[in-house]
């Protein structure tokens, strides 16, 4: 991720009057002290570009500017400046703290929009000033986030609302393409058990076998009681078997040791999420103890079945590894709590109906409040001891 040019990363840039509080908010979301703060207006001159990896975001530009409404021949310059980083902005924060009126805010929200860029209204202070956000509100048709840079208050809302508000074209590009060649063969496993939807595949398989052929190599589907058989038919070794992860043992156990395996929960963690803090999240099973809460989120409210992942399985395995009683909360859809603290761990489902950015932003709350988050396969693979053998590809 390092090595993301600058052009492709997501430029986040911070706009208003000269002591709003600019540098402060870059000093907070990055949890460093990049700009030089102080109680004189005017004490940015120049953009301050910082290029570097928010996680759960992933590589941004987060770039400070000089006060918008600057005085002089000098602070003219400076303005002119501060506009070319508008040119090259993707989610500009439009910072406000209290003042009589919003009329330079409403012109600088007028150039932001000429130029289609997204903007979030941040009301910075809240510690000291009451900013009455009402009259904004209808003002400015954007969301709005209240914060005290200073304190630090709410700067985990206010980095949720730009992974939210993030354009579309952040998202990933492949799920699995990218360790792929044209002419590979990948054995799909895909067991058409009672939880199988009738008639049809599910979206995670759909979109794994779309992936792969865009990608010119070759999908071959079986079911998991057919695999040792095909695999003994075929006149060469796969390139790659992804399985659903609830029969990660078993097909672990079929393969030779040396065809790479993965998982359809696993593919999504790096597509939706975050794969490396899915990892260092399943590692928090290693030291649950009883008694502890655990949180199991899934994507969608479907009607739970006998043996259901969510609800009968994943509780099992977990009592079973712990060897005591764990106290479990599901939530399901758009339910996440706010507050994350009585959690041990948050178990995520593979969240193919989400879009990115709705898992980017679950994560960072999980981040910013220091709870482990990890997802049913990647927790499957940590359970039957070969979450590096399944993860190793990437
Ligand atoms: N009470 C309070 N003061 C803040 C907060 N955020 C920033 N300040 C203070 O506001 C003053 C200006 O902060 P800066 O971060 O330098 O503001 P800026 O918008 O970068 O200012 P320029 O670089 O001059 O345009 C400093 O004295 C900060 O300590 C906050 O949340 N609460
Ligand atoms: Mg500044």
């Amino acid at each position: 991720m390092i090595n993301t040019p600058r052009a492709n990363r997501l430029h986040i840039s911070l706009f208003g009057r000269r002591n709003a509080g600019k540098s402060s908010i870059v000093n907070a979301v990055t949890n460093q002290e990049l700009s030089l703060v102080s109680n004189t207006p005017g004490t940015t001159t120049d953009p301050v570009l910082k290029s570097m990896e928010l996680l759960p975001l992933g590589p941004v530009v987060i770039i400070d500017t000089a006060g918008l409404d600057d005085e002089g021949a000098l602070g003219k310059l400076r303005i002119d400046k501060t506009y070319e980083i508008m040119d090259k902005t993707n989610i500009a924060l439009l910072v406000f703290t209290s003042s009589s009126d919003y009329l330079m805010e409403e012109e600088w929200y007028k150039e932001l929009k000429k130029r289609n860029i997204t903007t979030i209204g941040v009301i910075n202070k809240i510690d000291s000033l009451n900013i009455d956000d009402t009259d904004l509100k209808k003002k400015f048709e954007i969301p709005f986030v209240k914060i005290s840079a200073k304190n630090k208050i709410n700067i985990g809302e206010l980095k949720e609302a730009i992974i939210e508000n993030a354009p579309s074209d952040f998202e990933r590009d492949t799920i699995v393409g990218d360790i792929l060649k044209a002419k590979d063969m990948v054995v799909v496993v895909a067991p058409q058990d009672i939880q199988a939807p009738k008639g049809r595949l599910i979206l995670p398989q759909v979109q794994v076998i779309r992936d792969i052929l865009d990608h010119d190599a070759m999908a071959l589907t079986v079911k998991d009681s057919e695999l040792p058989s095909i695999l003994h038919s075929l006149n060469k070794q796969p390139d790659l078997v992804i399985t659903d992860s609830q029969i990660f043992k078993k097909v672990n156990e079929i393969l030779p040791k040396d065809i790479p395996l993965t998982s359809f929960s696993i593919l999504m963690a790096r597509y939706k999420g975050d794969l490396d803090m899915f990892t260092s999240g399943a590692k928090a099973v290693n030291i649950l103890k009883p008694g502890d809460r655990i949180l199991i989120a899934e994507a969608c409210t479907h009607h739970a079945l006998k043996n259901d992942i969510a609800r009968e399985k994943i509780p099992m395995w977990l009592k079973e590894k712990v060897g005591g009683e764990i106290l479990i909360d599901v939530t399901s859809g758009g339910d996440f709590p706010k507050d994350l603290t009585p959690y041990s761990l948050i178990v995520h489902c593979g969240s193919c109906m989400f879009t990115r950015k709705q898992l980017l932003s679950r994560l960072s709350r999980c981040k910013e409040q220091n709870v482990p988050i990890t997802n049913f396969g990647v927790l499957i693979a940590e359970l039957n001891g070969i979450l590096t053998k399944v993860t190793t590809m990437f």
